[in-house]
Protein backbone atom coordinates (compact mmCIF):
# COMPACT_ATOMS: atom_id res chain seq x y z
CA UNK A 1 0.00 0.00 0.00
CA UNK A 2 1.36 3.61 -1.09
CA UNK A 3 1.93 5.96 2.04
CA UNK A 4 1.82 9.61 1.18
CA UNK A 5 2.79 11.37 4.51
CA UNK A 6 3.22 15.32 5.06
CA UNK A 7 6.44 16.17 5.19
CA UNK A 8 5.80 19.34 6.70
CA UNK A 9 3.16 18.14 9.63
CA UNK A 10 6.12 19.60 12.23
CA UNK A 11 5.23 23.19 11.18
CA UNK A 12 1.77 22.72 13.62
CA UNK A 13 3.10 22.14 16.85
CA UNK A 14 -0.02 23.50 19.22
CA UNK A 15 1.45 23.96 22.81
CA UNK A 16 -1.93 24.08 25.25
CA UNK A 17 -5.56 23.11 25.25
CA UNK A 18 -8.14 24.35 27.08
CA UNK A 19 -9.05 21.85 29.65
CA UNK A 20 -11.70 22.68 32.33
CA UNK A 21 -9.86 25.64 33.14
CA UNK A 22 -6.51 25.50 32.56
CA UNK A 23 -4.01 25.48 29.54
CA UNK A 24 -2.51 21.58 29.29
CA UNK A 25 -0.47 20.46 26.93
CA UNK A 26 -1.71 19.31 23.54
CA UNK A 27 -2.42 15.98 23.17
CA UNK A 28 -2.37 15.99 19.17
CA UNK A 29 1.71 15.85 18.93
CA UNK A 30 3.94 15.92 16.10
CA UNK A 31 5.47 12.67 17.58
CA UNK A 32 2.00 10.95 16.41
CA UNK A 33 3.04 10.65 13.19
CA UNK A 34 6.73 9.75 13.83
CA UNK A 35 5.52 7.02 16.07
CA UNK A 36 3.24 5.76 12.62
CA UNK A 37 5.80 6.46 10.00
CA UNK A 38 8.84 4.46 11.69
CA UNK A 39 6.41 1.60 12.48
CA UNK A 40 5.27 1.59 8.79
CA UNK A 41 9.15 2.20 7.70
CA UNK A 42 9.99 -0.84 9.73
CA UNK A 43 7.41 -3.08 8.38
CA UNK A 44 7.93 -2.21 5.22
CA UNK A 45 4.51 -2.06 3.88
CA UNK A 46 4.86 -0.29 0.71
CA UNK A 47 6.28 2.65 -0.77
CA UNK A 48 6.33 6.03 1.29
CA UNK A 49 6.12 8.93 -0.81
CA UNK A 50 5.63 12.75 -0.17
CA UNK A 51 2.95 14.10 -1.99
CA UNK A 52 3.44 16.33 -5.12
CA UNK A 53 1.77 19.95 -4.62
CA UNK A 54 0.75 21.85 -7.04
CA UNK A 55 -0.37 25.05 -5.25
CA UNK A 56 -2.87 26.35 -7.74
CA UNK A 57 -4.63 22.52 -8.07
CA UNK A 58 -4.67 22.04 -3.98
CA UNK A 59 -6.29 25.58 -4.22
CA UNK A 60 -9.33 24.49 -6.47
CA UNK A 61 -9.67 20.80 -4.43
CA UNK A 62 -10.07 22.79 -1.33
CA UNK A 63 -12.64 25.36 -2.45
CA UNK A 64 -14.33 22.21 -3.15
CA UNK A 65 -15.37 20.98 0.04
CA UNK A 66 -14.26 24.67 2.30
CA UNK A 67 -15.92 28.31 2.22
CA UNK A 68 -14.02 30.52 0.60
CA UNK A 69 -14.11 33.41 4.03
CA UNK A 70 -12.94 30.56 5.69
CA UNK A 71 -9.52 29.34 3.21
CA UNK A 72 -9.06 33.48 3.15
CA UNK A 73 -9.78 33.30 7.37
CA UNK A 74 -6.74 30.78 7.61
CA UNK A 75 -4.61 31.81 5.29
CA UNK A 76 -4.24 35.23 6.96
CA UNK A 77 -5.06 34.25 10.40
CA UNK A 78 -1.20 34.04 11.72
CA UNK A 79 -0.49 37.44 10.45
CA UNK A 80 -3.61 39.11 11.66
CA UNK A 81 -2.57 37.63 15.02
CA UNK A 82 1.18 39.13 15.03
CA UNK A 83 -0.92 42.40 14.18
CA UNK A 84 -2.22 42.41 16.68
CA UNK A 85 0.79 42.62 19.39
CA UNK A 86 4.13 41.76 18.08
CA UNK A 87 4.62 39.41 21.09
CA UNK A 88 2.13 37.12 20.25
CA UNK A 89 5.04 35.03 18.16
CA UNK A 90 5.54 33.49 21.11
CA UNK A 91 1.99 32.61 21.85
CA UNK A 92 -0.69 29.89 20.21
CA UNK A 93 -3.74 31.82 19.00
CA UNK A 94 -6.75 30.09 20.71
CA UNK A 95 -10.77 31.44 20.74
CA UNK A 96 -12.82 32.75 23.85
CA UNK A 97 -15.34 34.50 22.40
CA UNK A 98 -17.94 33.24 20.48
CA UNK A 99 -21.53 33.68 18.61
CA UNK A 100 -24.15 32.12 20.73
CA UNK A 101 -27.37 30.98 18.89
CA UNK A 102 -29.53 34.24 17.93
CA UNK A 103 -26.24 36.28 17.11
CA UNK A 104 -25.05 37.29 13.76
CA UNK A 105 -22.17 34.75 12.36
CA UNK A 106 -23.40 36.06 8.58
CA UNK A 107 -20.91 39.13 8.91
CA UNK A 108 -17.33 38.74 9.53
CA UNK A 109 -16.07 40.71 12.57
CA UNK A 110 -12.85 42.62 11.65
CA UNK A 111 -11.62 42.36 15.04
CA UNK A 112 -9.22 39.41 15.18
CA UNK A 113 -10.25 37.56 18.84
CA UNK A 114 -13.87 37.70 16.99
CA UNK A 115 -13.10 35.91 13.93
CA UNK A 116 -11.32 33.35 15.14
CA UNK A 117 -13.93 32.61 17.70
CA UNK A 118 -16.56 32.67 14.70
CA UNK A 119 -14.54 30.15 12.70
CA UNK A 120 -13.68 27.76 15.62
CA UNK A 121 -15.90 25.95 18.05
CA UNK A 122 -13.37 24.75 20.93
CA UNK A 123 -10.54 26.00 22.82
CA UNK A 124 -8.51 22.95 22.39
CA UNK A 125 -7.32 23.58 19.03
CA UNK A 126 -4.40 26.36 18.63
CA UNK A 127 -3.71 27.92 15.43
CA UNK A 128 0.13 28.06 15.23
CA UNK A 129 2.66 29.70 12.93
CA UNK A 130 2.63 26.85 10.76
CA UNK A 131 -0.96 25.35 10.81
CA UNK A 132 -2.21 26.73 7.72
CA UNK A 133 0.89 25.34 5.68
CA UNK A 134 1.03 22.02 7.49
CA UNK A 135 -2.98 21.63 7.34
CA UNK A 136 -2.33 22.08 3.33
CA UNK A 137 0.30 19.92 2.91
CA UNK A 138 -1.83 17.21 4.95
CA UNK A 139 -4.53 17.78 2.07
CA UNK A 140 -2.34 17.01 0.08
CA UNK A 141 -1.54 13.68 0.98
CA UNK A 142 -5.19 12.52 1.40
CA UNK A 143 -6.15 14.21 -2.39
CA UNK A 144 -2.69 12.30 -3.16
CA UNK A 145 -3.70 9.62 -2.25
CA UNK A 146 -7.46 9.72 -3.36
CA UNK A 147 -5.69 9.84 -6.57
CA UNK A 148 -3.72 7.02 -6.51
CA UNK A 149 -6.63 5.21 -5.72
CA UNK A 150 -8.70 6.16 -8.34
CA UNK A 151 -6.07 5.47 -10.71
CA UNK A 152 -5.76 1.75 -9.75
CA UNK A 153 -4.15 1.52 -6.41
CA UNK A 154 -6.21 -0.94 -3.99
CA UNK A 155 -5.48 0.99 -1.23
CA UNK A 156 -3.46 4.43 -0.02
CA UNK A 157 -2.73 5.99 3.61
CA UNK A 158 -2.98 9.40 3.51
CA UNK A 159 -0.29 10.07 6.83
CA UNK A 160 -1.18 13.44 7.37
CA UNK A 161 -1.87 15.82 10.61
CA UNK A 162 -3.04 17.91 11.63
CA UNK A 163 -5.85 15.72 11.30
CA UNK A 164 -9.38 16.81 9.89
CA UNK A 165 -12.39 14.99 10.69
CA UNK A 166 -13.62 17.41 12.95
CA UNK A 167 -13.13 20.26 10.37
CA UNK A 168 -16.27 21.50 8.90
CA UNK A 169 -16.92 23.61 5.75
CA UNK A 170 -16.75 27.06 7.63
CA UNK A 171 -14.83 26.08 11.14
CA UNK A 172 -12.15 24.49 12.62
CA UNK A 173 -11.86 22.42 16.09
CA UNK A 174 -11.04 19.14 17.93
CA UNK A 175 -7.21 19.38 16.36
CA UNK A 176 -8.44 19.97 12.81
CA UNK A 177 -8.32 22.94 10.25
CA UNK A 178 -9.18 20.86 6.93
CA UNK A 179 -11.24 18.01 6.22
CA UNK A 180 -8.64 15.58 4.94
CA UNK A 181 -11.20 12.14 4.64
CA UNK A 182 -13.99 15.27 3.33
CA UNK A 183 -11.58 16.02 0.36
CA UNK A 184 -10.22 12.24 -0.30
CA UNK A 185 -14.41 11.36 -0.87
CA UNK A 186 -14.44 14.45 -2.97
CA UNK A 187 -11.45 14.03 -5.58
CA UNK A 188 -12.46 10.11 -5.63
CA UNK A 189 -16.33 11.60 -6.81
CA UNK A 190 -14.14 14.18 -9.11
CA UNK A 191 -12.12 11.25 -10.32
CA UNK A 192 -15.18 9.08 -11.61
CA UNK A 193 -16.73 7.43 -8.73
CA UNK A 194 -20.49 8.15 -8.49
CA UNK A 195 -20.98 7.24 -5.12
CA UNK A 196 -18.55 7.53 -2.17
CA UNK A 197 -18.75 5.83 1.44
CA UNK A 198 -16.82 7.52 4.59
CA UNK A 199 -16.41 5.13 7.39
CA UNK A 200 -14.87 7.53 10.34
CA UNK A 201 -13.68 4.64 13.28
CA UNK A 202 -12.26 7.33 15.29
CA UNK A 203 -13.05 7.76 18.52
CA UNK A 204 -14.79 11.27 18.48
CA UNK A 205 -18.19 11.58 15.78
CA UNK A 206 -16.47 12.87 12.71
CA UNK A 207 -18.78 15.91 12.76
CA UNK A 208 -16.78 17.79 10.59
CA UNK A 209 -17.52 15.11 7.57
CA UNK A 210 -21.09 14.90 8.18
CA UNK A 211 -22.20 18.39 7.62
CA UNK A 212 -20.21 18.78 4.97
CA UNK A 213 -21.97 15.91 3.02
CA UNK A 214 -25.21 16.22 5.13
CA UNK A 215 -27.58 17.26 2.19
CA UNK A 216 -25.88 15.39 -0.63
CA UNK A 217 -26.66 12.36 -1.95
CA UNK A 218 -23.27 10.91 -3.26
CA UNK A 219 -21.31 10.91 -0.42
CA UNK A 220 -22.44 8.09 2.49
CA UNK A 221 -21.21 9.32 5.81
CA UNK A 222 -21.09 6.69 8.47
CA UNK A 223 -19.61 7.04 12.31
CA UNK A 224 -18.90 4.62 15.12
CA UNK A 225 -18.25 6.84 18.17
CA UNK A 226 -18.65 7.77 21.79
CA UNK A 227 -21.92 8.73 22.55
CA UNK A 228 -22.18 12.66 22.16
CA UNK A 229 -23.95 12.83 25.22
CA UNK A 230 -20.89 12.13 27.76
CA UNK A 231 -18.52 12.66 24.83
CA UNK A 232 -16.25 15.32 22.56
CA UNK A 233 -17.96 17.28 20.48
CA UNK A 234 -21.62 16.57 22.61
CA UNK A 235 -23.48 18.50 20.07
CA UNK A 236 -23.76 16.43 17.02
CA UNK A 237 -23.17 13.07 16.57
CA UNK A 238 -26.62 10.94 17.56
CA UNK A 239 -28.32 7.73 16.11
CA UNK A 240 -31.15 10.26 14.67
CA UNK A 241 -29.04 12.69 12.01
CA UNK A 242 -29.79 10.80 9.09
CA UNK A 243 -29.37 13.48 6.59
CA UNK A 244 -31.24 16.33 5.10
CA UNK A 245 -33.25 16.76 1.71
CA UNK A 246 -31.27 15.11 -0.86
CA UNK A 247 -28.98 13.53 1.09
CA UNK A 248 -31.64 11.88 3.05
CA UNK A 249 -30.78 8.64 4.58
CA UNK A 250 -26.72 9.48 3.72
CA UNK A 251 -25.50 10.00 6.98
CA UNK A 252 -25.35 7.03 10.05
CA UNK A 253 -23.89 7.71 13.28
CA UNK A 254 -23.08 4.61 15.46
CA UNK A 255 -22.76 6.49 18.94
CA UNK A 256 -21.41 3.23 21.50
CA UNK A 257 -21.26 4.29 25.28
CA UNK A 258 -18.11 4.63 27.12
CA UNK A 259 -16.10 1.42 28.23
CA UNK A 260 -17.73 -0.34 24.98
CA UNK A 261 -14.98 -3.55 24.58
CA UNK A 262 -14.09 -4.81 20.87
CA UNK A 263 -16.87 -7.47 20.62
CA UNK A 264 -20.24 -4.80 20.89
CA UNK A 265 -17.57 -2.21 18.63
CA UNK A 266 -16.99 -4.66 15.62
CA UNK A 267 -20.86 -5.37 15.62
CA UNK A 268 -21.45 -1.72 15.04
CA UNK A 269 -18.49 -1.60 12.33
CA UNK A 270 -20.21 -4.35 10.57
CA UNK A 271 -23.50 -2.29 10.90
CA UNK A 272 -21.37 0.24 8.92
CA UNK A 273 -20.23 -1.44 6.44
CA UNK A 274 -23.59 -3.17 5.71
CA UNK A 275 -24.73 0.56 5.11
CA UNK A 276 -21.65 1.17 3.05
CA UNK A 277 -22.71 -2.18 0.83
CA UNK A 278 -26.20 -1.05 0.84
CA UNK A 279 -25.24 2.41 -0.49
CA UNK A 280 -23.69 1.18 -3.36
CA UNK A 281 -20.24 2.66 -3.00
CA UNK A 282 -17.50 2.50 -5.46
CA UNK A 283 -14.91 3.68 -2.94
CA UNK A 284 -14.05 3.94 0.45
CA UNK A 285 -12.21 6.52 3.13
CA UNK A 286 -11.73 5.25 6.41
CA UNK A 287 -10.94 8.18 8.52
CA UNK A 288 -8.82 5.95 10.83
CA UNK A 289 -8.45 7.47 14.16
CA UNK A 290 -6.91 5.12 16.92
CA UNK A 291 -7.85 6.91 19.83
CA UNK A 292 -10.41 3.79 20.67
CA UNK A 293 -7.25 2.10 22.49
CA UNK A 294 -8.29 1.10 25.64
CA UNK A 295 -4.95 3.13 26.71
CA UNK A 296 -5.64 6.13 24.83
CA UNK A 297 -5.50 8.89 26.97
CA UNK A 298 -8.44 11.29 26.23
CA UNK A 299 -11.18 8.71 24.82
CA UNK A 300 -13.13 5.78 26.49
CA UNK A 301 -13.15 2.94 24.09
CA UNK A 302 -11.17 -0.67 24.92
CA UNK A 303 -10.06 -1.52 22.03
CA UNK A 304 -6.75 -3.73 22.09
CA UNK A 305 -3.72 -3.62 19.89
CA UNK A 306 -4.16 -7.08 18.50
CA UNK A 307 -7.89 -6.16 17.43
CA UNK A 308 -6.64 -3.33 14.62
CA UNK A 309 -5.21 -6.25 12.68
CA UNK A 310 -8.97 -8.02 13.01
CA UNK A 311 -10.54 -3.93 11.96
CA UNK A 312 -8.27 -4.36 9.21
CA UNK A 313 -9.65 -7.61 7.66
CA UNK A 314 -13.24 -6.51 8.41
CA UNK A 315 -13.22 -3.37 6.13
CA UNK A 316 -11.17 -5.16 3.49
CA UNK A 317 -14.38 -7.60 3.28
CA UNK A 318 -16.24 -4.38 1.73
CA UNK A 319 -14.01 -5.04 -1.31
CA UNK A 320 -13.68 -1.22 -2.60
CA UNK A 321 -10.89 0.85 -3.08
CA UNK A 322 -9.97 2.56 -0.21
CA UNK A 323 -8.21 5.43 1.00
CA UNK A 324 -7.10 5.58 4.79
CA UNK A 325 -6.98 9.10 6.21
CA UNK A 326 -4.97 9.27 9.66
CA UNK A 327 -7.10 10.65 12.43
CA UNK A 328 -6.82 10.24 16.31
CA UNK A 329 -4.84 8.22 18.68
CA UNK A 330 -3.09 9.53 21.39
CA UNK A 331 -1.66 6.96 23.12
CA UNK A 332 1.62 7.51 21.47
CA UNK A 333 3.71 4.43 22.23
CA UNK A 334 0.98 2.70 20.95
CA UNK A 335 0.02 4.90 17.95
CA UNK A 336 2.16 3.72 15.45
CA UNK A 337 1.69 -0.06 15.51
CA UNK A 338 -2.60 0.08 16.04
CA UNK A 339 -2.71 2.31 12.82
CA UNK A 340 -0.36 -0.22 11.09
CA UNK A 341 -2.27 -3.32 12.51
CA UNK A 342 -5.08 -1.94 10.59
CA UNK A 343 -3.11 -1.24 7.39
CA UNK A 344 -1.31 -4.74 7.53
CA UNK A 345 -4.98 -6.26 8.45
CA UNK A 346 -6.71 -4.96 5.85
CA UNK A 347 -3.56 -6.18 3.34
CA UNK A 348 -0.69 -4.77 1.79
C1 LIG B 1 -9.07 14.19 15.84
C2 LIG B 1 -9.48 13.98 17.26
O1 LIG B 1 -9.39 12.88 17.77
N1 LIG B 1 -9.87 15.07 17.96
C3 LIG B 1 -10.27 14.96 19.31
C4 LIG B 1 -10.52 16.28 19.95
C5 LIG B 1 -10.87 16.14 21.40
N2 LIG B 1 -10.77 17.37 22.08
C6 LIG B 1 -11.28 17.43 23.41
C7 LIG B 1 -10.60 16.49 24.33
C8 LIG B 1 -10.66 16.93 25.74
C9 LIG B 1 -9.94 15.96 26.59
N3 LIG B 1 -9.02 16.61 27.44
C10 LIG B 1 -8.51 15.73 28.43
C11 LIG B 1 -7.31 16.30 29.11
C12 LIG B 1 -6.85 15.37 30.16
N4 LIG B 1 -5.56 15.70 30.63
ZN1 LIG C 1 -10.65 11.34 17.99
Amino acid sequence: MLTLRNPHHHLHQGRHEMFRGRLVPCHETPQRLDHVLAELTRRALGPIRTPDTDAAALDAALAQVHEPRYLQFLEHAWSDWLALDPANAGRDALPSVWPAPGMRSDLLPENFAARLGLFAFDAGTPLTAGSWFAARAGAACAIGAAHAVAGGDRSAFALSRPPGHHAGAGFFGGYCFLNNAALAAQALRDAGAARVAVLDVDYHHGNGTQSIFYARADVLTVSIHGDPRTEYPFFIGHADERGAGAGAGSNLNLPLARGTGFERWREALRSGLDAVRLFGAQALVVALGVDTFEGDPISGFRLRSADYLQVGQDLASASLPTVFVFEGGYAVDAVGINTVNVLEGFGA
